[in-house]
């Protein structure tokens, strides 16, 4: 999958609007994200250890998130911990080290090797792997019998999935490679070269193996993909001539009640914080951690070349490295304000530079919704009537093909929506058939096939509902016998221990996370609810390796015991990782979760079936779960 995006945006400003610089980032509280002095300052004591083997990458470098009872101990003021997790790869010795700075005492804590463990597909290899692929003669000689030019072809590098693996897999790093038609034409990614996979071995970085099925038809043509907003469509400038509604210091942000932290690494992309609501002066946490912690995309197609597609594009990618600039008046209104991230050179501190800004990665603004309530008195009427606002925190990571957004989405009722999106190419390839319907797909355009697949985004959420001892519970509806057969009511039970719990729509269900220590005004337990919104089971075998591997995608919610080390449902390695890491490991002895500090991992989900209007472009496709306040406030927190 790919490199790093170029600024260019196609679509272009559609008002002529102010590009003001982000809010840079300076660390004051202790889950702020690295700053670029700090990931300069990781490298050079990395540097000066003499632990680091010559010539090694650095896949990632990232904030060492001190533990969770340190920082809900800390006030503003006090010095707490501060630390760098970096991990530092010896390519030739297959080599993977983890290490932690003290930023303070710019001092190494610690170098571990982790043996058999892979780092993600780091920048490198895109370009290494590129080389390696082209200079290879089996290649050649597949791309010159479908009479293509070597140097016309984009190659798109992945990480190798579970699927048809060499053997002795297990002791190599490895990449694979797909070839697009590029010609000079735009965007390579509309001209699939069908029936060829490639296997790097990336720790000599040269082929191993390349799979020919036959050739296919091959797109040559460009694809016309002006966008038409059309000039009929009349300017709409969003305006907030006193600035922004709500307030933001460093990492700090709060709006109508509402406090979080925006936080930021290379791997989740942006992660929130400290998530509470204040009213009169006191403030009540809800959620300590809030994380897009993975997503699992496997295709349909059974077909040698595109059975191991399975992308875990969090954990196999790093996809937060791969925030995009949002441009106001095209990715967010033009009243939204920014941030600036940075991300770590793989090449640390020979990197130029060594920190890679990412100018305006995330954006926050407010936006009407219309109305949010209304009601009329019978007698007089008079209206009772509020408009909606919601404050949105948004991003946008593009990993090839697909981009992903990420979307959290504050209210004034207390509710919050966490929203998962896709958009971009569809993975398409070359068919013989050039009208007619496709197995295990759609027909797009002539001779150009769309492979059937799922996007499953897993949410971690460490809720902490009126502090850290919580509950969990699972509540369907169901029908009562009644007389006149009207009967129907909620039918509640406890999670006690950790493990998962199956999505159910039609029994409306939905779970409900209260706490075990503060009560309401009617003496009800203070809770959030969480409904689903779209979501999807797994249509693939259950003994298919890469559902195995991302056994987080089996069942839509999954409950564990808070543990500091526990941030992905497949585990710290994905890449080239076993199946039973993550969420299979954690929930195996079955903790007790009652009234304990506790963590909901739900999956979001869709079924993407393509649809002809999806080719070249699809529009952004949502998919997510809303939080909602269920007593935790005495009354509607707007009135
Ligand atoms: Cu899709």
């Amino acid at each position: 999958m790919p490199v790093r995006a170029t600024l260019k945006v196609l679509a272009g400003c559609l008002v002529g609007v102010l590009c003001a610089g982000g809010v840079a980032r300076a660390q004051e509280a202790p889950l702020d994200p690295l700053t670029a002095t700090e990931i300069e300052t990781t490298f050079q004591v990395l540097d000066a250890s003499g632990r680091v083997p010559q010539g090694a990458f650095f896949p990632i470098v990232s904030l060492n998130e001190p533990p969770k009872s340190d920082v809900l101990a800390w006030s503003p003021g006090h010095a707490l911990r501060r630390e760098a997790f970096a991990q530092v790869y010896d390519r030739p010795a297959n080599r993977l080290y983890e290490a932690v700075v003290d930023l303070r005492a710019k001092r190494l804590l610690s170098f571990v090797e982790r043996p058999g463990a892979q780092p993600a597909v780091f920048d490198d290899e895109y370009s290494a792997a590129d080389v390696a692929v082209r200079a290879d003669p089996r290649w050649r000689r597949a791309m010159a019998r479908r009479g293509i030019d070597a140097d016309d072809v984009f190659l798109d590098v992945w990480a190798a999935g579970d699927v048809g693996l060499p053997r002795g897999a297990e002791h190599t790093r490895l990449l694979r490679a797909l070839s697009f038609y590029a010609g000079g034409l735009p965007n390579p990614y509309d001209r699939p070269i069908e029936g060829v996979m490639v296997t790097v071995d990336a720790n000599r970085m040269r082929v191993i193996d390349v799979l020919d099925t036959g050739p296919r038809p091959v797109n040559r043509t460009a694809t016309d993909v002006t966008a038409r907003p059309g000039p009929g469509l009349a300017p709409l400038i969003v305006t907030q001539p006193d600035g922004p509604g709500f307030q933001i210091h460093g990492s700090d942000v709060s709006w109508q009640g509402w406090h979080f932290r925006v936080g930021f690494n290379p791997r989740e992309g942006v992660v929130l914080y400290e998530v509470g609501h204040e009213r009169d002066g006191r403030m009540r946490p809800i959620i300590y951690r809030l994380a897009l912690d993975e997503i699992y995309v496997p295709y349909a197609l059974p077909d040698p070349t595109w059975s191991w597609r399975s992308a875990l594009d969090v954990g196999e990618y790093n996809l937060g490295q791969f925030l995009e600039e949002l441009q106001p008046g095209v990715d967010v209104p033009t009243n939204a304000v920014f941030l600036d991230e940075a991300t770590p050179s793989d090449h640390g501190s020979r990197g130029d530079p060594p920190a890679i800004p990412l100018h305006h990665g995330v954006a926050l603004y407010e936006r009407d919704t219309g109305m949010l309530l209304d009601r009329t008195d019978p007698a007089t009427g008079e209206r009772l009537v509020q408009p909606g606002r919601e404050l949105v925190v948004t991003s946008s990571m593009v990993n090839g093909n697909y981009t992903y957004a990420v979307d959290y989405v504050f209210r004034l009722d207390g509710g919050l929506d966490v929203l998962a999106g896709a958009t971009g190419t569809l993975l398409t390839r070359g068919v013989a058939t050039k009208s007619i319907g496709d197995a295990f797909g759609t027909l797009v355009a002539p001779s150009i096939a769309a492979p059937s697949h799922q996007h499953f985004f897993n949410f971690r959420v460490d809720f902490d509902v009126d502090g850290v001892r919580n509950r969990l519970i699972q509540a369907d509806t169901r029908t009562v016998p009644s007389v006149a057969g009207n009967g129907f009511d909620a039918d509640e039970s406890v999670v006690s221990r950790e493990g998962f719990r199956d999505a159910d729509p039609l029994a409306d269900r939905r779970w409900v996370v209260e706490s075990t220590t503060e009560r309401g005004a009617l003496g009800n337990p203070t809770a959030y609810e969480l409904e689903p919104l779209v979501s999807t089971p797994p249509y693939s075998q259950a003994s298919y390796p890469p559902l195995q591997h991302a056994a987080f995608a089996q069942h839509a919610l999954w409950a564990t015991r808070y543990a500091d080390d526990q941030l992905s449902a497949v585990g710290d390695h994905p890449n080239q990782g076993a199946a039973g890491d993550g969420l299979p490991a954690d929930v195996a002895d079955r903790a007790n979760i009652d009234g304990r500090d506790l963590v909901v991992w739900y999956t979001a989900g869709f079924t993407h079936e393509p649809t002809v209007e999806e080719y070249p472009v699809m529009t952004r496709e949502t998919v997510g779960f809303s939080l909602r306040p269920d007593g935790f406030f005495d009354h509607n927190p707007m009135l």
